[in-house]
């Protein structure tokens, strides 16, 4: 048993009952260490999965710390993937990585990443993050070990809310079909999930006649009597002929009293002053260095920022947000818009809120918080976004108004088929809100940073898509799509707070871009910008136009303060709101009368870039005009791990590149021939 020499197969060392549990308590406390550091992550679910955590790499699974691809390793599938931070104390005690390294969880450049990925660390077996995937990997894995005539074990760990996704009954049925006998699949029953009980926000019990009913063994354990843990991993490896699922009862945060049993330490990190509250009671205030450790990844931290800082295009003076004593912001993140218009909107009885367990970040429960007859009205679905998105369009085909909303990449890419065939072909009065948008998302990582939903719904006939530029008009384009449009809809934001540059008097016209111009440089951000729609604004010869979409929208005006500053440029700017239907009067009026078109988008580049490009290319009206296009957005790579400012300069999208882009193409134009001028 456990780790092993891969090239004699000798155990190299073994642990006792005592040892086990000590080395638990040890990586609970780096652990908490390492979330203190990133200032983010998921405290409760580390702390519940941790003994199993510590008798799985330290006993019960045969792997080779020195060899991690091992090919008769056992593999161990981390399917409940923001439990990342365990996985890694996990490979840290077995020494498939230092243990004080994980200090640099979550930022940037760290192998350590907000959600596993196993081309980052060496011992980590899959990328996940999205919840419900790890067992249907698993059915994989160990279909590929029987076709290889292999005989080591694939084990998969999963939460309880997890359960809610119906891929993990998909894979249940494909594991008891094929008697998959190495597949242990371990069930961290902690009972909480991020919007309250499991219970109450979708029961998933009872886990043991739902496995059995599949076909599997099922071991019920304490998930925190180490001797049961230990026992129960021994007896499923022995099993024959049958999958096996360890439920083990846990507590979420176990072993800090203020965590334990509290689901607002689902996803929070503890300050310093919490962990050395909770290092005094695990008892580890004097065996761990944590101010050495902290001083490490801030190293960490100060490296990568100064690595970043030389790759950012340089001007004259620093234009970074409220860097300066003008042209002053104010932020707020996007998403609170639509928790706004929920509230202000939600008296309509025909609107009813699905939650899919992500409901207080993406304000979606706004629509009922202090309003109790509307409760009813507030349906929680769980972590189910493809079912969800079907029964909405069921809601909608009884004449409700159905709003779903989670994560973009889960609300507009888990679920895409639904949205595709009964939403879309349909042709359904559902509103779909795609949260936390774009690389701005920050530490989660990749799995958490939708950067192709825009692909996705742009593509959908029927389908109406807005991406509005702030709190503000986030709130009125809710508004709008909730009340007035009819048919299925998508609104993208973001999670990070952002400049408001709108305020009630500015134009929000469904399909209809604003164009804006800075006028001069003011105290206030806003003040220094004149914005009226696109139809009424007349051709002030500007030197270039910038087509933005959402938070590229208050870039795409501080690119322009930067191009007027440095440059003496004139900038048109259009705030192309509702990116469909688009609207193309004034994109292809930006193209004739200013030959310059920069795309700025959060998101791979092309759901507003390609649209552009097309809609001037197929102008039979620009037939014969030069016009320069460019495009600022993510070049075909995932995101990652980092603060989220870091990582719009890291994949840049920030206004110093859209300006480094246009001094680019202004230089172009120059040497070409001059555009005419309407
Ligand atoms: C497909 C998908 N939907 C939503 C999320 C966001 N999310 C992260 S953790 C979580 C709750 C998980 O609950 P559970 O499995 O019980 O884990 P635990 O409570 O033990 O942390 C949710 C909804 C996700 N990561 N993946």
């Amino acid at each position: 048993m456990a780790l092993k020499d891969s090239r004699t197969g000798k155990t190299t060392r073994s642990y006792s009952i005592d040892e086990l549990k000590d080395a638990a308590n040890l990586m609970r406390g780096y652990n908490l260490l390492a979330l203190c550091a990133a200032g983010s992550g998921h405290a409760g679910g580390t702390l519940s999965l941790m003994d199993i955590t510590a008798a799985l790499y330290l006993d019960a699974a045969e792997h080779d710390p020195k060899n991690p691809s091992w090919p008769d390793r056992d593999r161990i599938i981390w399917s409940t993937g923001h439990k990342a931070p365990g996985l890694y104390v996990g490979l840290g005690i077995a020494d498939f990585c230092a243990l004080d390294d994980i200090v640099t969880l979550r930022k940037l450049g760290s192998p350590f990443q907000g959600h596993p990925h196993w081309l980052k660390l060496p011992g980590v077996e899959i990328s996940s993050g999205s919840l419900g995937q790890g067992l249907s990997v698993s059915v994989g894995m160990a279909l590929a070990a029987r076709l290889d005539g292999k005989r080591h074990k694939i084990f998969c760990l999963m939460g309880d809310g997890e359960q809610q996704e119906g891929e993990v009954w998909e894979a249940a049925m494909e594991a008891g079909h094929f008697h998959l006998d190495n597949i242990i699949a371990i069930i961290d029953r902690n009972r909480l999930q991020i919007d309250g009980w499991v219970k109450d926000v979708m029961n998933v019990e009872p886990l043991d006649a739902k496995y059995r009913s599949f076909g599997w063994e099922v071991i019920d354990i304490d998930g925190h009597d180490m001797q049961q843990v230990v026992d129960a991993l021994r007896r499923a490896r022995a099993v024959e002929g049958k999958p096996v699922v360890i439920l083990a009862d846990t507590i979420k945060g176990k072993g800090v009293s203020f965590m334990e049993n509290q689901a607002g330490w689902h996803g929070k990190s503890p300050n310093r002053q919490e962990l050395d509250a909770a290092l005094k009671e695990l008892g580890l205030a004097e065996r761990i260095d944590v101010d050495g450790l902290l001083a490490k990844a801030q190293r960490f931290q100060d490296e990568a920022t100064r690595k970043l800082d030389t790759k950012m295009p340089r001007f004259s003076r620093d234009y970074w947000w409220n860097a300066g004593a003008t042209m002053q912001v104010k932020m707020e993140p996007t998403r609170k818009g639509f928790g706004r218009a929920l509230a202000e909107s939600g008296d309509d009885e025909r609107i009813v809120c699905l939650g899919l367990d992500i409901s207080g970040s993406i304000t979606i429960n706004d629509f009922y918080a202090g309003k109790p007859e509307r409760t009813k009205r507030w349906i929680s679905m769980g972590i189910a976004e493809q079912s969800a998105t079907a029964a909405a369009a069921g809601l909608a085909r009884e004449g409700k108004l159905p709003v779903i909303g989670s994560y973009a990449t889960f609300s507009a890419a888990r679920n895409l088929d639904q949205v595709r065939t009964s939403i879309c072909y349909a042709n359904l009065n559902v509103l779909i809100a795609g949260a936390h948008a774009g690389v701005s998302v920050g530490p989660d990582g990749a799995t958490h940073q939708a950067l192709e939903d825009l692909f996705a719904m742009m593509g959908l006939p029927n389908m109406s898509v807005v991406v509005p530029c702030d709190a503000v008009e986030t709130r009125k384009a809710t508004n709008h799509l909730l009340l007035q449009h009819v048919g299925p809809k998508y609104i993208r934001f973001a999670r990070e707070a952002t400049p408001i540059v709108t305020d009630e008097t500015t134009p929000f016209v469904f399909g209809k871009a604003n164009a804006i111009r800075l006028r001069k440089e003011s105290a206030n951000f806003v003040e220094a910008f004149e914005t009226r729609l696109a139809s009424e604004y007349k051709n002030e010869r500007e030197d270039l136009s910038i087509v933005a979409i959402g938070p590229m929208v208050p870039e795409a005006m501080r690119a322009a303060f930067i191009l007027k500053q440095e440059y003496g440029y004139e900038t048109r700017i259009l705030n192309l709101h509702t990116l469909k239907p688009i609207d193309a009067e004034a994109i292809l009026r930006a193209a004739r009368e200013t030959g310059i078109v920069i795309t700025a988008e959060e998101h791979q580049i092309g759901a507003l870039a390609w649209r552009v490009s097309g809609l001037i290319t197929e102008s039979r009206e620009l037939y014969g005009v030069p016009v320069i296009t460019g495009a600022i957005g993510v070049k075909d790579r995932f995101g990652e791990s980092g603060a989220p400012w870091e990582l719009v300069k890291k994949f840049e999208v920030s206004a110093e590149h859209i300006a480094q882009k246009a001094v680019e193409l202004v230089a172009l134009k120059k040497q070409g021939a001059t555009p005419p001028r309407a």
